[in-house]
């Protein structure tokens, strides 16, 4: 399935590690039928997350955005999936967890936008270049899980 192949780019902020949530919502998205084809550990430098958020560069929050997104390790994941871009974003919840409906992963697992513990892609076209910026080529890998035929139709 073609359409399948779509990704995006997911990553547990700072506070969700500390907290210990990682592997809660590495389980959301796994136990969804998504596929993981990359993922690290690491602990970004401003420099890396002043890209990623270049969008936001002109927002009166982007230095404090900044200083919490470097405080401390991430956990950077690529996922694949029909429409994951979209249904990661769904998956994820408002971005102010006050909106969150309840069952997202803000929803249930934090309170203020400051601390809202996860990123996901909001476009394809971002994911892509998103995807670019954490990983090589090389980390995103390419595998069939072998219950794939039981979460896609034929
Ligand atoms: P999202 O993370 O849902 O894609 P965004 O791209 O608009 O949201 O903003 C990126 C992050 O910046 C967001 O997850 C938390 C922070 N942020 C957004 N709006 C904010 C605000 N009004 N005050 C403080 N932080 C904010
Ligand atoms: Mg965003």
């Amino acid at each position: 399935m073609a359409e399948a192949r779509e990704r995006t780019f997911i990553m547990v902020k700072p506070d969700g590690v500390q907290r210990g949530l990682v592997g809660k919502i590495i389980k959301r998205f796994e136990s969804k039928g998504f596929k993981l084809v990359a993922l690290k550990f690491t602990w970004p430098s401003e420099e890396l997350l002043k890209k990623h958020y270049a969008d936001l560069a002109t927002k009166p929050f982007f230095p404090g955005l900044v200083k919490y997104m470097s405080s401390g390790p991430v956990v950077p994941m690529v996922w694949e999936g029909l429409n994951v871009v979209k249904t990661g974003r769904v998956m994820l919840g408002a971005t102010n967890p006050a909106d969150s409906a309840p069952g997202t992963i803000r929803g249930d697992l934090c309170i203020q936008v400051g601390r809202n513990i996860i990123h996901g892609s909001d476009s394809v076209e971002s994911a892509k270049k998103e995807i670019g910026l954490w990983f090589t080529e090389k980390e995103v890998i390419n595998w069939k899980p072998a219950n794939e035929g039981w979460v896609y139709e034929d």
